[in-house]
């Protein structure tokens, strides 16, 4: 059976971003065909500026979002990175396969070095190596899918390079991985600035629409969308990003095509495409907000799904952990060495 795996890091409050990008498929398509695991990797949330009790408050909203977007413990096991050893068991070895440069490369690391120096801070040593951890997120469970927006891309191509390098030298270990993309709303763009992504870990802004938003602060956020001075709405992207946008946004969330929902002249206005764009985020939003406040009144019950997942997790990942160590070259624990031998 085919193997999933992937996460959300607890940085920020989950935005439509995260949802249409990737959450979205998960529960839809991805529990009901593959062995699935779904992880709020909490590790990663380190790599910058932050508060500890934050990330604490973050790691437990994800994993009620993630259940509230219809995850269910039944068909796949969610659970927290740090509850399972392997991860950084598995991210030093995979580090001593990967180069300085390949970290450096990563435009991640790039634009999040950039906005810690400045805000003033300096930059965590995490935050160039954490690529690494993640492909150890990925490579530890021997997933064959990993289900991401367009950000994540690269770092799942860095996965496929270090798991390829460590079975050429050190032998067969581990299963090269492939990302998966959602056909529309890869990558959501910020409502404001049309030319970033929506990005979770921003300052709280008009332009980032938060799954626990209320309908009402939806709608003033998609009226308020930066457009262009031009008139009719077409899909541009290039020439007309913040149209585009909107275009990509409510045929994600009505399950249609952006180009085709732009041509034809289905909208005279902004105003109608943008009404249209908050009514369809409302109602896609809808059910998850009411799931999660339901499963707010049952904290036991997340804890619940987080203990068997990780424990889950950790039979799973072990395995293939061990399997590295020795194939590196480190000796077993509890090995008897014969005097004598090299
Ligand atoms: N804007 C987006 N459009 C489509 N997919 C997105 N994803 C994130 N933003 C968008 C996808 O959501 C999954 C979880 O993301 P993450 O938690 O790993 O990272 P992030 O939301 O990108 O948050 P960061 O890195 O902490 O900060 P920002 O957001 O400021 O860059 C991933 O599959 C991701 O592709």
């Amino acid at each position: 059976m085919t193997r999933v795996f992937s996460g959300v890091k607890p940085t920020g409050h989950l935005t439509l971003g995260n949802y249409l990008g990737a959450m979205r498929r998960w529960a839809a398509v991805d529990q009901h065909r593959a062995d699935s695991l779904f992880c709020i990797v909490d590790l990663h949330a380190l790599t910058v500026d932050h508060d500890p009790a934050r990330v604490r408050r973050l790691s437990r909203q994800a994993a009620t979002l993630l259940l509230a977007s219809g995850l269910d413990p039944e068909l796949c096991s969610v659970f927290v990175q740090s509850h399972v050893d392997e991860h950084t068991r598995l991210s030093y070895v995979l580090e001593c396969v990967a180069s300085d440069g390949e970290m450096r490369r990563m435009i991640q690391y790039k634009e999040k070095a950039v906005r810690e120096r400045s805000r003033g801070g300096s930059v965590r040593l995490s935050l160039l190596t954490y690529p690494v951890l993640m492909a150890a997120d990925i490579l530890a469970y021997g997933a064959d899918e990993v289900p991401v927006g367009d950000d994540q891309a690269q770092h799942v191509e860095l996965t496929r390079d270090l798991a390829v390098r460590f079975n050429q030298r050190y032998g067969q270990t581990f299963v090269v991985p492939r990302a998966t993309r959602p056909a529309v709303g890869a990558r959501v763009m910020n409502l404001q600035e049309p030319a970033s992504k929506m990005g979770k870990s921003e300052d709280v802004g008009p332009g980032i629409v938060y799954l626990l938003d209320e309908p009402d602060v939806v709608r003033r956020k998609v009226m308020r969308a930066v457009t262009d001075s031009g008139r009719g709405v077409e899909y541009d992207p290039q020439g007309r990003p913040g149209v585009a946008n909107l275009l990509e946004i409510l045929a994600a969330c009505t399950g249609g095509d952006p180009v085709e929902l732009g041509g034809g002249g289905a909208y005279g206005s902004y105003g109608e495409l943008k009404r249209d764009t908050a009514e369809a985020v409302v109602e896609v939003l809808r059910p998850l907000r009411e799931r999660h406040k339901e499963l707010c009144a049952d904290p036991a019950f997340v804890e619940g799904v987080l203990r068997d997942g990780a424990e889950r997790a950790r039979g799973l990942a072990r395995p293939t952990v061990d399997a590295a160590y020795r194939a590196i070259g480190l000796l077993p624990a509890g090995t008897v060495v014969p005097t004598g031998a090299r």
